[in-house]
C-alpha cells in the first residue's frame, strides 16, 4: 500500500483547497510545495499594484460560511498582499500547514503500473509514494521571459514580476524600464511611476483595459453580502464565467446603438473584467465585438487625451477579450505623467541590451532597473516542468506535444490516478478560477471517495472519450472569436508552442453539469480497475 492517498502538488489556492476537502474525506494527503510560502502565484507575485480582477467577495472560498462571516475585505478588488494574508489565515484557521511540505521542488512523478501508484521526487531526491497525483500547479505559474541579445549584460537590476522578491525594492529616484503591458505591467506602471525618476514602458501589443472601478468595502456592503452570501455564490456558480454576472439576452447589434452604447457606459465604470459580458455575443460575433472595441478604443483616446500617444496605445491587432484584457487602475493616466514614457517596440523594437540599458530603433535608453513582466508559458507550462511519466514510459510532454488532450479537463489517458485542477480542458483562465478550483477539489473527493469505496485501484481516462472532449473543446472556441488573435489561451505567442485552444470555453455552469453527468453515469469516459487484495486505498481517518 503505498504511505499517502494523495500528493498534491503546489500549495496554492488549488492545493490548499483540495487539501481541505480530501484532508476531511479521510484520505491521507500531503501536499509538496515548492516554495518557502503557501500562497503559489499570490506569493510570487508580490510586484507594486498586483491585484485581482475579481471581486473579494468571490475571489475566496465558499466552504465554509464561519470563514466567510469572519474574514472582512477591505477593497471592492483584492491586492495581492491581502489575498496572501487571507491564504495563510485560511491555513491557519483549517491546520492545513501540518499536510504541507515546504522548498519541495518535485523534479519528477512516476507511475507504477504494477502497484497502481505515484513515486514522486522532489529535486533534492526525497521521495513520496501515493495512490493519487493531483497537479495543483497553477495557470499562470510558469514565467516566460525574453531573450534579447545583450540582456544577460545589462548590470542594473533585473526584477521578473512573477518571480518578485521579498525584499523591500525602492525605485526611488532610479530610471525604470518596464517590459510588458499585460495586466501586471499595466498594475505596477502607475505605482513605480509615483517614486521612480523615469518609467519606460515598453509595448509590444496595446491592449484593451476596463477601469476597476475600486473602492474601499463599507461596513454596510459587507453586511449587505454576508446576509445572504450563499446566495452570491449561488449566482457565481450559475454565471458564465463564475464572476456572478450574466449577460443581457439581446444580441449586442439588435439594440440601438445609443441604448447599447448606455449598458457599455454603465459596465465600464461598474464592472470592471464584466464589462466583456455586457452582452453575450461580444466574443462569438464580429460585429459585437467590434462594437465594444470601438467603445473602448474611445474611452483609452479620452484617458490618455494627447492623440499622438493614443495612436500608440489604442489596441488595433485584436478585437476584445480575444486576447486576456486587464483591469487596471490608473494605468492611461500614468502614460500622462512626465516621468512615463510609453515606448512602441513593434514601430522601434528593442534591439539589444548593454550594461546601461536599451537600444530601441537606433536609440540608447540609460535605465537602472528592468522588470520583465512578460506573462507566461500559461496554462499548460507549469503542468510540463516536472518530469511525469505515465503508463508505459510515456511522459506527458511527449503526450501533449501537440498540445494537451484531457478528458473533461481533469486527466489525460496513459497517465492513470492523476487529475490537475483547473488544467487544460475545463474553464480554468476563462473563469473566476476560485469557482473553478471549488469545483474540482468537490468532484475529486467525490471521486476518490467513490473509488475508494468501490474497492478501485486504478482509474483512467478512456482514449475516445479524450479525444471526443478534446474536440468539443475546439469546436466550442471555434465558435467564438478566440482563435482570431494569438494569445495565451491558445499558446500562439509561446515560440514553438501548439497553437489550440486550450482552456474550454463552453461557461463554468455547463462545465460543471458535465462533471456532474460523468460522476452519475459511474464516472463515464474514464476505466476503473478493482484492486487486488493488497492494493486498497487507505483510510488516514
Ligand atoms: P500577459 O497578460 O501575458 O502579458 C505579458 C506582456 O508582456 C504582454 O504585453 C506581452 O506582449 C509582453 N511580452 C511578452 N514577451 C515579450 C517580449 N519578448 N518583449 C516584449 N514584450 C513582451 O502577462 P501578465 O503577467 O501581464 O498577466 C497575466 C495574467 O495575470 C493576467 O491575465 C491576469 O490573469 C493576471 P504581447 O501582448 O504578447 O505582444
Amino acid at each position: 500500500m503505498p504511505e499517502l492517498d494523495v500528493v498534491i502538488v503546489g500549495a496554492g489556492l488549488a492545493g490548499l483547497r483540495s487539501l481541505w476537502s480530501l484532508r476531511r474525506a479521510g484520505f491521507r494527503v500531503q501536499v509538496l510545495e515548492a516554495s518557502d510560502e503557501i500562497g503559489g502565484v499570490w506569493n510570487h507575485n508580490r510586484y507594486p499594484g498586483a491585484r485581482c480582477d475579481v471581486e473579494s467577495y468571490d475571489y475566496s472560498y465558499s466552504f465554509s460560511p464561519e470563514l466567510e462571516q469572519e474574514w472582512r475585505w477591505s477593497e471592492r478588488y483584492p491586492t495581492q498582499p491581502e489575498i496572501l494574508r487571507y491564504i495563510n489565515h485560511v491555513a491557519d484557521r483549517f491546520d492545513l500547514r501540518r499536510n504541507v511540505t515546504l522548498n519541495t521542488r518535485v523534479s519528477e512523478a512516476r507511475y507504477d503500473e504494477g502497484t497502481c501508484q505515484w513515486a514522486v521526487t522532489a529535486e533534492d531526491g526525497r521521495r513520496w509514494t501515493a495512490r493519487f497525483l493531483l497537479l495543483c500547479l497553477g495557470q499562470l505559474a510558469a514565467p516566460k521571459l525574453p531573450d534579447y541579445p545583450g540582456q544577460a549584460d545589462f548590470a542594473g537590476e533585473v526584477i521578473t514580476s512573477a518571480m518578485w522578491p521579498k525584499r523591500p525594492v525602492s525605485f526611488a529616484g532610479k530610471r525604470v524600464g518596464i517590459i510588458g503591458t499585460g495586466s501586471s505591467g499595466m498594475q505596477m506602471t502607475p505605482v513605480i511611476a509615483e517614486t521612480a525618476a523615469q518609467v519606460t514602458v515598453f509595448q509590444r501589443t496595446a491592449n484593451y483595459s476596463v477601469p476597476a472601478a475600486n473602492a474601499p468595502l463599507t461596513d454596510d456592503e459587507d453586511r449587505a453580502v454576508k446576509a445572504d452570501y450563499a446566495a452570491r455564490r449561488e449566482l457565481t456558480r450559475n454565471s458564465p464565467t463564475g464572476l456572478g454576472f450574466v449577460p443581457e439576452g439581446k444580441r449586442a447589434l439588435d439594440v440601438p446603438e445609443a441604448e447599447r452604447n448606455a449598458a457599455f457606459e454603465r459596465n465600464y465604470h461598474r464592472l470592471g473584467f464584466g464589462f466583456a459580458l455586457t452582452y453575450a455575443d461580444i466574443l462569438l460575433d464580429a460585429g459585437a465585438n467590434r462594437a465594444a472595441s470601438d467603445f473602448l478604443r474611445a474611452k483609452i483616446a479620452e484617458r490618455v487625451g494627447d492623440p499622438a500617444l493614443a495612436a500608440k496605445v489604442l489596441p488595433t491587432t485584436h478585437g476584445f477579450g480575444t486576447r486576456r484584457p486587464t483591469v487596471d487602475s490608473g494605468y492611461f493616466e500614468a502614460l500622462r505623467r512626465p516621468n512615463v514614457e510609453l515606448v512602441d517596440i513593434r514601430a522601434t523594437p528593442i534591439e539589444r541590451f548593454d550594461a546601461q540599458g536599451v537600444v530601441t530603433g537606433g536609440q540608447h535608453r540609460d535605465l537602472d532597473m528592468v522588470i520583465f513582466a512578460t506573462g507566461f508559458d500559461a496554462v499548460t507550462g507549469s503542468l510540463l516542468k516536472p518530469l511525469i511519466v505515465g503508463r508505459g514510459g510515456l511522459t506527458l510532454r511527449q503526450k501533449w506535444a501537440q498540445g494537451p488532450v484531457t478528458q473533461l479537463g481533469v486527466a489525460t489517458a496513459g497517465f492513470p490516478n492523476m487529475f490537475m485542477v483547473a488544467g487544460p480542458g475545463s474553464p480554468s483562465v476563462l473563469s473566476n478560477v476560485m469557482v473553478s478550483i471549488e469545483e474540482h477539489a468537490e468532484w475529486f473527493t467525490g471521486l476518490f471517495s467513490a473509488l475508494r469505496d468501490g474497492g478501485i485501484a486504478e482509474i483512467e481516462a478512456m482514449p475516445e472519450a479524450e479525444a471526443e472532449w478534446t474536440a468539443h473543446v475546439q469546436e466550442k472556441a471555434a465558435q467564438t472569436l478566440y482563435m482570431t488573435a494569438d494569445s495565451f489561451y491558445n499558446g500562439g505567442e509561446v515560440a514553438g508552442k501548439p497553437r489550440v485552444f486550450m482552456p474550454y470555453s463552453g461557461g463554468v455552469r455547463a462545465y460543471r453539469r458535465k462533471l456532474i453527468e460523468c460522476a452519475e453515469r459511474g464516472y463515464a469516459g474514464f476505466t476503473l480497475v478493482a484492486a487486488p487484495a493488497t492494493a486498497e486505498v487507505g483510510d488516514g481517518r
